[in-house]
């Protein structure tokens, strides 16, 4: 199998970790427990990677990857140098090649396929998947211990939606999933059973994007509350349902999970379906050292006798007390330390969205005749919004005018009227600072966009790159150094240039990018816009460690867009930024302290 991967990308290393999982799942779950969690974890961590593990060893960083250990380390050094891995081609022996095509499909997991390859034979990895299908249509997988009418039903769609492009990696961005959770929230609050209903899973950990919606519902009439949860109109079909779940896919494609427990035991539910799965399974373990349980229903001491009730929780922190932690932010829970920080008492106290004091990149409508999109809405009116979002300043940044369409003089004429006008808002009103600022481009050759007297008609610039994104990791962090060299340049704006679920970035060598931004007092910038919540909050999380500050903006290119900016809060926030980690945290007069020095 290992000899057909002929790049070693991500996603290729990805799938090759889940299915080292795989086979222990399949071969000794029990015996390879540890293994089994420690490749499927890794297997996560690499998919969510903006950076490529190839690079890294080429850079002879592997070491640098948190969660993939020494002796994994090892079996990636072996399969970058000579094409495969001996130990991953030997436990491979032991499952057909062509259990592995069936882990693309939802719906199948390792046992399942593996029954199915074993019991039927079919062990042609190219024709597997419409074997399976044809078996299921004549009716012969329900006649299987274990699986039944509806399994085989299931098996037979979800092969149908897989062909039609549907599988497991199609997610949704974070504030995509929030609005169809918030929309349902709504709903099932109608309901009078129905006491408190909670965004689980990866939505509650404000992931970037999102697989499925976890809901939970706190009801003493579970019957109840389910049914009133299948009624909601935008259901398109029933997955399943169960005294106390049921799984629906709603009209759009997006598939939630509903759980109910009663009030009493809440806190445990809510603990347990927040996840991640790593972060329960740190939280298991160390809850087994003081002899405790752990489980969706509350906690146990841990004897033999099977029949101990679980001690229950009403609310999660009462849950986290229990085992002597203090409760965790949800978007904490990655097994990146949390527990150990939780148990001794020294969780960061993370920033929050009413921390915030402004906002630093808005494109407003004004005719500045710029290289890339203008905004919609007048500089009044984003103002007057900033003011009612309880900001203290506003920072207008358009896309500098195009140096195509303009001449030197023109681009400063421009700038000027700009300036005066900024001016005229400021002295019209009292309450809310509006900032000239400007999105410069970097050049391919590391120039900006603009030069000589522009300057004069700006507090200061943030630079991003946005053309010729082709250039490789060394050319493309020289020529962002030398943007962000400029005396004026004070934040990079998106820094990775990615675009969730569409492109990866262009790649940079952050050590050296927040190294130099921590010498010179360089922002980098938290872009709130769904599809980029770029800096990438793995990379928050690092640049933290080396002192660097952010700025966390909307990126507005309309009105509307302002209210984004709680999304960029929780990236910081999944970055274990604390309000002093956040520039535009400060008041005005700090602020423009640090823009103007
Ligand atoms: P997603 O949906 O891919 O964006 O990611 P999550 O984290 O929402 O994952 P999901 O929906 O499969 O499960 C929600 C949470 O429920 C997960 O974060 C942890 C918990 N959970 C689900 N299944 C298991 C399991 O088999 N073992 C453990 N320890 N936890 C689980
Ligand atoms: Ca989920
Ligand atoms: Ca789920
Ligand atoms: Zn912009």
């Amino acid at each position: 199998m290992m000899s057909k991967m002929t790049k070693f990308e991500n996603h290729s290393i990805a799938k090759l970790l889940r299915n080292v999982a795989a086979t222990y799942a399949i071969t000794n779950p029990k015996k390879f427990y540890f293994q089994m969690i420690a490749y499927q974890k890794a297997s996560d961590i690499v998919e969510g990677m903006t950076v490529q593990v190839y690079d890294l060893w080429k850079e002879n960083k592997i070491d640098q990857i948190p969660g993939i250990g020494k002796t994994m380390q090892e079996h990636l050094i072996e399969l970058f140098t000579t094409g495969k891995a001996t130990h991953f081609e030997n436990i491979f022996k032991e499952v057909p090649e062509s259990v592995f095509i069936l882990l693309d499909i939802p719906t199948f997991g390792p046992k399942k396929a593996y029954k199915l390859v074993k019991e039927f034979n079919l062990i042609n990895p190219k024709t597997v998947i419409s074997d399976v299908k044809n078996i299921a249509k004549k009716g012969e997988i329900a006649k299987l211990e274990g699986f039944g009418e509806k399994s085989q039903t299931d098996i037979i769609r979800s092969i149908d939606e897989f062909k039609k492009g549907a599988g497991k990696t199609t997610r949704m961005v974070l504030p995509y999933a929030s609005e169809i959770a918030e929309k349902l929230i709504n709903y099932l609050k109608e309901n009078k059973d129905i006491k408190q209903v909670n965004t689980l899973g990866s939505l509650r950990r404000m992931r970037s994007t999102v697989g499925d919606l976890d809901i939970s519902v706190a009801s003493s009439n579970p019957k109840s509350a389910i049914s009133h949860f299948l009624a909601y109109p935008y259901v398109s079909r029933k997955i399943e349902e169960g005294p106390t779940t049921a799984s629906v896919l709603l009209n759009g494609g997006a598939q939630v999970d509903l759980m109910v427990q009663p009030p009493d035991a809440y806190g445990a539910l809510l603990q347990h379906f927040t996840g991640s799965k790593a972060h329960n399974i740190k939280l298991r373990e160390f809850a087994l050292k003081k002899n405790l349980s752990l489980s969706e229903y509350g906690i146990r001491p841990k004897t033999n006798k099977s029949n101990d009730v679980a001690k229950h929780f009403d609310t999660e922190e009462k849950f986290y007390n229990a085992i002597g932690l203090d409760w965790i932010p949800p978007e904490l829970r990655e097994d990146t330390g949390e527990v150990e920080f939780a148990s001794k008492h020294s969780l960061p106290t993370l920033v929050e969205l009413k921390n915030i004091k402004g906002d630093l990149h808005i494109h407003s409508s004004y005719p500045i005749e710029p290289s890339h999109d203008m905004g919609n809405s007048t500089m009044e009116t984003m103002l007057t919004l900033g003011k009612k979002l309880g900001y203290e300043y506003i920072g207008f940044s358009e896309h500098n005018p195009s140096s195509s369409k303009h001449t030197k003089t023109q681009v400063n004429t421009i700038l000027k009227k700009r300036f005066e006008f900024i001016e005229q808002l400021n002295s019209s009103n009292k309450y809310i600072r509006a900032l000239s600022l400007l999105e410069t481009d970097i050049l391919p050759s590391g120039k900006l966009a603009i030069d000589g007297e522009a300057f004069d008609y700006l507090d200061a610039i943030l630079v991003s790159i946005h053309s010729v994104f082709s250039m490789n990791k060394k050319e493309m962090t020289k020529r962002v150094l030398e943007g962000l060299s400029h005396k004026k340049a004070k934040i990079l704006t998106h820094p990775t240039g990615r675009l969730l679920t569409t492109r990866p970035g262009y790649e940079l060598d952050f050590d050296e990018i927040f190294t130099f931004c921590k010498k010179f007092n360089k922002a980098i910038e938290i872009n709130s816009w769904p599809q980029r919540l770029d800096l990438p909050d793995t990379l928050v999380k690092e640049a933290i460690s080396y002192g660097v500050q952010f700025v966390i903006n909307t990126d507005s290119h309309d009105a509307t867009h302002m209210n984004l900016m709680k999304y960029g809060v929780s990236v910081a926030r999944r970055g274990w930024a604390t309000k002093h980690d956040i520039l535009n945290t400060l008041p005005y007069n700090k602020l423009i302290e640090w823009i103007r020095n």
